[in-house]
Parts: C-alpha cells; structure tokens; sequence
C-alpha cells in the first residue's frame, strides 16, 4: 500500500513540468502550505528538513532559530521548512502533521514541553520519517519514536548556579546568613524549567539557611517576569537573590527591582542569578548587573546537520548528546568574548 506521505512526494517528484501555482493545487490534499520546486534536478538533490520551533520568547530562542536557518541552506543541500509554534503544543503538533503529509525527509523538533507527544511521534515513525529532537526533550514511553536528541543539561546547569552562589556567600561572609530566595520560573513543564528548577530545589534543600520566599511564572519572557516579579515586591523588599531560569525573566526582574527603588547585582543588594548567557545577558553582567549567568548554547544548527549527515552516510548517531556548557560572572567577562561568541 502506498502510504499518504509517499503519495505526496510523489506528486512532488512528478511535478516539474507544472507551474508552480497548479503543485500548489495539487498539494493542496497533502497539506503542504509552501511553494514547491518546479525544477525536478535541484529539489531531488536536496534534503528536505522540516523544523519546528517554540516561538520567539526569548533572544535565546531568537538565536536557536537563526543558527537552524543559516545551517540549513539551499546552498548547503537542504530545503528548509520552519513553523514558529507561538509557545503552544497544539500548533507543534498540527505542524509536524503537516509535515508528515508533506512527507520531508527530517522532521527537527524543539518541543515546548516534555510530555504529550507519543501520538504524533508514532504517526511520523510510521510515515519513517526521523524525528531528531533539539534544545527541550520529550517524554515518550516508546525511546525509539525519535532518532536523537541534541541539547543542555539543564539540571546541571541549575547545579553550576547553585554551586557559585554557595561559594559566593561565603566569600561574602554571609554562608550562615538567612538567604531569601525568588525564583521566576521557565515555562512550566519544559526541560529547560524543570532542571533550573530542581538544581535550584535540592540545592535550597541542603541548606537550612536558604529559603524560596515565592515561586512566580516568568515564562521565559521580560514581560511576564517583570509583572510577577513586581508583584511579588509590593508584598516584600526583603529578598537575597532572585533566581531567573533565562536572560530574558532577568531583565524583567531587574526593570521591576530599579522601578522599586532597590539595588541589585555586584554593587548592590540583590543577587541576580540567570541562565542563557545570550549577548544581551553577558553585556549585563559585564556591567555588573547580573552576578552570575549560566552559559546555554542555542547553536544548534550545524549539531542537528551533523545528525543528519550521519543518517544519510548510513550512521547510527548517538542517542543524546549533551552540549558542554559553563557559566559567566562579572570578572570572566571583556566585550571582544562577550562579541566572539556570536549570539
Ligand atoms: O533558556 C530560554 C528559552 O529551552 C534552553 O528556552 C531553552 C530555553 C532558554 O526561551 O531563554
């Protein structure tokens, strides 16, 4: 039986003589909502990669997005097909439905969350369609229902802030001191949060002194964090450190804590923990803003190519594969690093 997915590509391949207005028509039963290639030779040539991305919450994000396009080039041998999700699992899911139908060769996906995906997974399995995760992972009963992972450690990224601020206090004098705590979380259910989260967890639970005065959802953006965070200074000044899981919920909060009037990062009373370590992070910790950022590499572009360059060459590549990361304070820092790194 020929499945719906050869079906399609089917049509594709035979459609060189067409124009491309009567594929599109064609294509319309396949789902496919972009302009196909009339020229047979070029598009057999090239490798279609199919990328779903969470949105663009975040400079992070941003960067993410970027580093797939430029990878993913007509003059690198790929046809690149992106759908920006908006933050919503729904539209992840329909977009790789529609990519399935579309029957591309890759299917990239950055989930929003870890769970939920079981179902879609298994379509793309039965249409053989490799599913190659990146940044965020899934939770799927069945492990083979996608090809690879690539991404962070997130947990231990949470492990390395909690492991500098431990230092940090006691340099300061202040290791036996009541630590006050705000956490602005990342988007709930996502790898990203749930790692910075525990690290943050179990490090407050081995240590009798520190306490979270308030959880508050940051949603990985500026805006929602500095709303919450706001909030959350109306009822109380007296916080030690606020914890922000990205960059992005770091300027929220920072633009929350100058408008209340209190200082924070190097010089000031607040200890301002982020993750990311984007440009915009690392010019603010440069200038003694924030005291600490966690290095997370969104360069995933050529890590996924490499992927799939294994997969064509008949490869079997590594299941996951963790990106090694460090992280940033104030003195580490000089602008020539801060332009090097790219993002
Ligand atoms: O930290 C944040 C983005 O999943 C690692 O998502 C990613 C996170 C990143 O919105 O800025």
């Amino acid at each position: 039986m020929i499945s719906l997915r050869n079906a399609c590509k089917n049509i594709i391949r035979s459609a060189s003589g067409l124009t491309v207005l009567s594929v599109a028509a064609l294509l319309a039963g396949c789902g496919n909502q972009t302009t196909v290639q009339t020229e047979t030779e070029a598009s057999d040539d090239l490798i279609s990669v199919a990328f779903s991305e969470v949105g663009a919450e975040s400079d992070w994000r941003v960067a993410n997005s970027e580093s797939m396009r430029s990878t993913f080039t007509t003059e690198n041998g790929y046809e690149f097909y992106f759908e920006d999700a908006k933050g919503k699992q729904e539209n992840q899911i329909t977009t790789l439905r529609n990519y399935i139908l579309q029957g591309v060769d890759y299917i990239v996906l950055a989930p929003v969350i870890e769970t939920g995906w079981d179902e879609v997974l298994e379509e793309a399995a039965e249409a053989e369609i490799p599913v190659i995760v990146v940044d965020r992972m899934v939770d799927v009963e069945d492990e083979t229902l996608y090809t690879a992972w690539v991404g962070s450690d997130f947990k231990k990224e949470g492990e390395m802030a909690v492991g500098w601020l431990e230092n940090y206090l006691e340099e300061q004098g202040n290791a036996e001191g009541d630590i006050k705590i705000l956490h602005v979380i990342g988007t709930q259910g996502s790898s990203a949060q749930l790692g910075r989260t525990a690290g943050l967890e179990e490090g407050v639970a081995d240590h009798e002194n520190w306490e979270i005065i308030a959880q508050v959802q940051g949603e990985f953006t500026q805006a929602k964090a500095y709303e919450e965070v706001s909030e959350i200074l109306e009822q109380t000044k007296d916080i030690d450190v606020i914890y922000c899981e990205n960059d992005d919920s770091a300027f929220g909060a920072i633009q929350a804590l100058e408008e209340a009037g209190l200082t924070y990062g190097m010089d000031g009373d607040v200890i301002i923990i982020s993750f990311d370590a984007t440009e915009a992070g690392l010019t603010a910790c440069l200038e003694g803003k924030i005291n600490l950022d966690v290095e997370c590499n969104p360069m995933h572009g050529p890590r996924v190519e490499a992927i799939i360059k294994q997969l064509e060459a008949g490869e079997t590549p590594e299941k996951n594969h963790y990106v090694e990361e460090s992280y940033f304070t104030p003195d580490m820092l000089t602008e020539e690093l801060i332009e090097s790194r790219g993002y």
